[in-house]
């Protein structure tokens, strides 16, 4: 949605009193957006799905007013953004229950919709999630939205992702976990139980935040960041893979969560929190190891 930045700042006015005045109305409308697309069948499966849609709700909740409205707008953006960066927080939830085991073996797609929204008369962006079964069968479509406020999630028709109003912007293979690690901060090697397949894929997800430099300004670092004087957090690599330190392959910096796409050397993994001085260091980061 591109508007001049006064009729924007209308809008938004508008739609904050209609907001506060008549917060059931405001619900009515997102549930229009809800139930945008063709209704699809939501077969049965073992997938969890109210689970599944209550770690979105709560992971939403934890985000506070981050991507509604009045903090958007004021901002300089809309619900484009906001949907995005709610979908960053449902690729979390997808990895941590991957990761625990509770995503019934299943993968996923992640993106948002613009859908036309009567409420402000024009286009309105809201975030998607296929549920992929291990056949990529796609067993259920989810939607999630709290830009108006109200955390609001429902069942979607499915996504035609060819579509332009369809924005991709994760897809996380159906997978299991094989092997969990913690890497201290310490600078100590960590090496892997499992000897990964010469030649075969695997992929390793790193979590979390750890201090790297405990007595000045921006102490914290993850996988892929440190915190600098601001303090701001600023691209580092931290993390070694069989002594080599680089880019992940995926990067979510709000949930401090990498993915690194790793291929088998018939010998196990070697993990290390690279760092210049390791005195004023604590913490670890949590790896997770996957079969693809
Ligand atoms: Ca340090």
């Amino acid at each position: 949605m591109t508007l001049h930045p006064t009729r924007t700042i209308l809008i938004g006015s508008l739609a904050l009193i209609h907001l506060f005045s008549s917060p059931a109305g405001a619900q009515t409308r997102m549930q229009a957006v809800g139930v945008l697309g063709k209704a699809a069948p939501q077969p049965t499966s073992s997938f969890p799905l109210e689970t599944f849609k209550n770690k979105i709700r709560e992971r939403i909740k934890g985000t506070g007013p981050r991507d509604t409205l009045p903090n958007r707008v004021l901002g300089g953006e809309s619900c484009v953004e906001a949907s995005r960066s709610r979908a960053i927080e449902a690729s979390y939830v997808i990895q941590s229950m991957q990761a625990n085991g509770e995503f019934a073996n299943c993968g996923a797609r992640v993106g948002t919709r613009s859908g036309w929204n009567a409420g402000f008369g024009s286009l309105h962006t809201y975030t998607v999630v296929e549920i992929i079964a291990l056949d990529g069968k796609v067993i259920h479509t989810v939607d999630a939205d709290n830009y108006m406020g109200p955390i609001h999630i429902s069942n979607h028709g499915r996504i035609d992702w060819d579509d332009p109003n369809s924005y991709l912007i994760d897809e996380i293979p159906a997978r299991t976990w094989l092997e969990k690690l913690t890497v201290p901060a310490n600078g100590d090697d960590v090496r892997s139980e499992k000897v990964l397949k010469q030649g075969e894929d695997y992929h390793l997800v790193a979590s979390g935040v750890f201090q790297y430099d405990q007595g000045e300004t921006g102490t914290q670092a993850d996988a892929q960041h440190e915190e600098n004087d601001d303090p701001k957090f600023v691209p580092r690599s931290f993390l070694s893979i069989d002594g080599i330190t680089r880019k992940a392959d995926k990067s979510y910096l709000e949930p401090h969560t990498y993915g690194y796409d790793i291929v088998g050397t018939g010998a196990p993994l070697i993990l290390r929190i690279e760092d210049s001085g390791y005195d004023d260091n604590a913490g670890s980061l949590s790896i997770v190891l996957y079969n693809q």
